[in-house]
């Protein structure tokens, strides 16, 4: 047998394992990689491929990024855990860089984005009744329509997606769904029992669906009248994606509460955060919330460097820079079968007609030309590649969806 035989037997072998063993909870383009570096990552047989998923934006960084590679391994041969039972001397200036960064008061580090939904909504009910005085369990969250927070059971009770929540229930009671982007049907969902609503900027999972101009500005203005907490769910959209180091920045406002996780640590390590802008943190006090790896000097250490390597080489406004220059030349080689060509920043989507094959079958001819990137529901490939993509490489990837869109 010759290596080529070899090395694709390698990738059989592993993915007749996992299918053995595996709970089957996904469905992933039999890629098997085995090396990352910068925009690229490598399969078992050695291809070489440019990542336009960005492992769901948690790697915005790149793949390995040197200095973030760095500073794990020399806190991992350090310190990794200690617990908050005792301090640990990377927490306060993770802290301190992190609310800088991103204009906060105060920040509560957890580990994935979905501990820090819910983390969210738990400090959100506990200051709708010590602080906005609604009845005991009573507090209601408002929710939009197809959104995307995570798998919990409570995160999935109210989402609008019958995969995600199908079969979970019984699902805990408090949260009302309004229709994405509808600042109107917001509006007329507020109740005195309201203490928060929780949204996407941008929604991912959904299709990288942008809401109407003024959306976010009317809730702001909403939230504030009604005296309701606006919950940013950052996580995707945050930290350099949409060409802002938050997505918020787009229309000039500022949540009270803020969700990041994702490339807090630039896919090294699941880090998660809230960050606060008002006192609604303050609800908390010892004992009522925590997490035994939240916090932990590894993880402060890994997100330190993440947050410092996005700003000193500028990724945030390559990311606006190149996703313009991405957004029109995917706009320029529109086929027949696209329905749309939307993106903010680095987070783009192209989405084809329902009788244009799908957009799976649009996802593998990429991939054999050396291009990942994953469909999102049946119809729409979303393009998200790191924010250290180049020019050459954003015209590279335009190249490949003229080369293979229907
Ligand atoms: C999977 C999607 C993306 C998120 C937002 C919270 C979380 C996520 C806005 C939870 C996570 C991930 C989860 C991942 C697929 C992925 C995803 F397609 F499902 F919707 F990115 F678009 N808020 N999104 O996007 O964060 O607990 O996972 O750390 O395989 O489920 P987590």
């Amino acid at each position: 047998m010759n290596d080529i035989t070899l090395a694709r037997s390698l990738a059989a072998e592993l993915i007749a394992t996992e299918a053995k063993y595996g709970a089957k909870n996904y469905k992933p383009l039999d890629v098997v990689l085995t090396r990352g570096e910068g925009v690229h990552v490598w399969d078992v047989d050695g291809n070489r491929y440019l990542d336009c998923l960005s492992a769901y934006s948690a790697v915005n960084q790149g793949h390995c990024h040197p200095k973030i590679l760095e500073a794990m391994v020399a806190q991992a041969s350090r310190l990794t855990l200690t617990s908050r039972a005792f301090r640990n001397d990377q927490l306060a200036p993770f802290y301190e860089e992190l609310c800088a960064l991103t204009n906060s008061h105060k920040a509560l580090p957890m580990n994935s984005g979905a501990e820090a939904v819910e983390s969210a909504i738990k400090v959100a009910r506990k200051w709708g009744y010590e602080v906005k005085g609604v009845p005991e369990g009573r507090a209601e969250i408002i929710v939009a329509s197809e959104n995307f927070h995570g798998r919990t059971v409570a995160i999935v009770g109210f989402s609008t997606d019958p995969a995600s929540r199908g079969g979970f229930g019984p699902f805990p009671p408090g949260f009302k769904v309004v229709p994405f982007g509808d600042a109107d049907a917001l509006e007329q969902a507020i109740t005195p029992d309201t203490v928060a609503f929780l949204v996407e900027p941008i929604q991912g999972e959904a299709g990288v669906i942008i809401p109407p101009a003024g959306y976010l500005k009317r809730a702001r203005e909403l939230c504030t009248r009604h005296n309701v907490i606006l919950i940013l769910d950052e996580i995707q959209t945050g930290l350099g994606r949409t060409g802002k180091m938050l997505a918020e920045e787009h229309e000039e406002i500022e949540a009270d509460l803020t969700l990041i996780g994702k490339a807090l640590s630039g896919g090294f390590y699941p880090v998660s955060a809230v960050l606060s802008n008002s006192e609604v943190m303050g609800v908390l006090h010892p004992g009522e919330h925590g997490s035994t790896f939240g916090g932990n000097p590894l993880a402060c250490a890994v997100a330190r460097a993440a947050l410092r390597v996005l700003v000193e080489e500028g990724m945030v406004e390559n990311a606006a820079r190149v996703g313009a220059r991405l957004l029109a030349s995917l706009q320029a080689v529109r086929t027949a079968a696209v329905k749309d060509v939307r993106g903010r920043g680095l987070m783009l989507a192209v989405e084809l007609f329902p009788d244009a094959g799908g957009a799976r079958r649009v996802c593998e001819a990429l991939q054999a030309r050396g291009l990942l990137a994953k469909e999102t529901h049946d119809h729409t490939i979303r393009i998200a590649p790191p924010l250290i993509l180049t020019e050459a490489q954003s015209d590279w990837i335009a190249d490949q969806f003229d080369a293979v869109l229907p």
